[in-house]
């Protein structure tokens, strides 16, 4: 038996691999990295409390590794086989998006580590999408393109045999890890020869420019990867000068003190040269784009309610046009509609607004305390915010949508369907929420001990 190496290093082996062949693919990837790393740099010398914040949280250390990526595949078989992969590095499915709502033929979820450690070491996390043809109304178009998705194999031999080998194994060796990494690269990397001629490009490109970009393809090409900045508004206003030119506004909840969720923007889809079957000449498809992303805390589910219902109140008084116009109404909307929600830590955690992950003090222990709130109030127990870790649906449609270039895109009819997509997964997909409120629950329990004051 090999001396297994951790899951978490395994996807952090991953998580660099695919940056450093997407910087390679997508210039401007490495171009937003450099970005990000300097106005995070600028945004921690600026604010000596954040920085100490984040360095008691632990936090700090996965700021500079962390990354979000996203693949959108065709088949039942082809995400039950992608979950195995992920499950090698410690990537569970949570969460159900159902995209069709926004005009989008699929659903997807969200691979990435669930627990406290992991999730500190490297939250590498891969939002992915399963097409639903069963949604395309040309029927001889959806059995057309189910049957070019059903020939291609998306993972090398190797990359099976050796997800096969960590199954049975519980995990993989050293050298074993290294060669899995770089079979699992080659599912994910851009490939410019099409499957499809030029005519069936344009047939599925015309249905939706998203089976096009599914089906047309050996594989699952990655279509971003995103960094964490701690000040998305200093790079959305920097990108222009670096010669990158991102959505007109930022999706997600406003600019606050304490940042909510998940704000993102992105720059539009590059456009590739592709060979197309029997094709002389090439042609051209968008894939592959840039993303950038700020975190900020997790809310609870009457905190979610809220969010939801003041960003549906603000899209539908200040609705943005595809070109842009009345982007500027729209923030100015978003901002006052906000004030609903405290913006305040502390006022958070106490109305029930957000999650919070307990640390014990134990210098700071006061001689009495009767309360959970005594102690938060000597400074013996600490509530740091728990970071936002998943993917907010109306944003995803945003940035889709921005991508693909179909923003005013009509909703399909058909309701969203976790089970059809949790039977082609094989698993099903946990609620988010149970996370968060599992590693409040278990934060405070073990605080509460290191205080000895399991009572309270
Ligand atoms: C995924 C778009 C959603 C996010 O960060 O919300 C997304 C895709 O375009 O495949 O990446
Ligand atoms: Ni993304």
């Amino acid at each position: 038996m090999p001396d297994l190496i951790s899951p978490d290093a395994i996807r952090t082996l991953f998580s660099r691999a695919m940056s450093d062949m997407y910087r390679r693919e997508v210039p401007q990837y490495g171009a937003l990295i450099d970005l990000v790393a300097e106005v995070n740099a600028e945004t921690l010398a600026a604010d000596p409390d954040l920085h100490a914040r984040l360095a008691a949280a632990g936090e700090l250390e996965r700021l500079d590794e962390e990354r979000h990526g996203a693949i959108r595949l065709g088949t039942a078989q082809e995400l039950a086989q992608i979950r195995r992969v992920f499950a090698v590095m410690g990537m569970e499915p949570v969460g159900y998006y159902d995209l069709s709502v926004a005009g989008i033929p699929v659903h997807s979820t969200a691979f990435r580590p669930t627990d406290g450690a992991a999730l500190a070491t490297n939250p590498f996390r891969v939002f992915t999408s399963l097409l639903r043809l069963e949604l395309v109304e040309d029927r001889a178009l959806a059995e057309r393109a189910a049957e070019i998705l059903s020939s291609r194999r998306i993972l090398t031999e190797p990359a099976l045999e050796l997800t096969t080998r960590a199954e049975a194994q519980g995990g993989l060796s050293a050298s074993e890890a290294r060669a899995f990494v770089a079979e699992v690269l080659e599912t994910f990397r851009w490939r410019g020869e099409a499957l499809v001629d030029a005519e069936t490009y344009a047939r599925l490109h015309d249905a939706h420019r998203l089976i096009a970009d599914v089906v047309s393809f050996p594989g699952p090409h990655i279509n971003h990867l995103t960094p964490r900045t701690l000040d998305i508004d200093a790079v959305q206003r920097r990108m222009p000068g670096r010669g990158i030119a991102p959505k007109a506004v930022i999706e997600g909840p406003p600019r606050r003190r304490v940042p909510l969720l998940l704000r993102q923007t992105s720059f539009k889809a590059l456009e590739e040269e592709v060979r197309f079957r029997g094709a002389s000449q090439a042609g051209t498809h968008t894939a592959r784009f840039g993303e950038i992303e700020q975190r900020g805390v997790a809310l609870t589910p009457k905190g979610r309610a809220l969010y939801d219902r003041l960003l549906a109140g603000t899209r539908a008084a200040a609705p943005i046009a595809p070109d842009g116009t009345g982007a500027q109404a729209y923030v100015d909307t978003l901002e006052a509609r906000f004030a609903a929600i405290p913006d305040d830590a502390d006022c958070l955690r106490r109305e029930g607004l957000a999650f919070v992950r307990y640390r014990a003090v134990p210098e700071a222990a006061p001689a009495v305390a009767d309360s959970v709130e005594a102690l938060i109030a000597s400074g013996a127990l600490v509530a740091d915010p728990q970071v936002y870790e998943d993917f907010l649906p109306v944003s995803a449609a945003g940035i889709f949508q921005s991508n693909l270039g179909t923003e005013s895109a009509a909703a399909y009819s058909a309701a969203a369907s976790r089970a059809a997509f949790e039977e082609a997964l094989g698993a099903e997909v946990p609620d988010e929420m149970a996370l968060y409120e599992r590693a409040e629950r278990d934060s405070l329990e073990a605080a509460l001990l290191a205080l000895g004051r399991p009572d309270l």
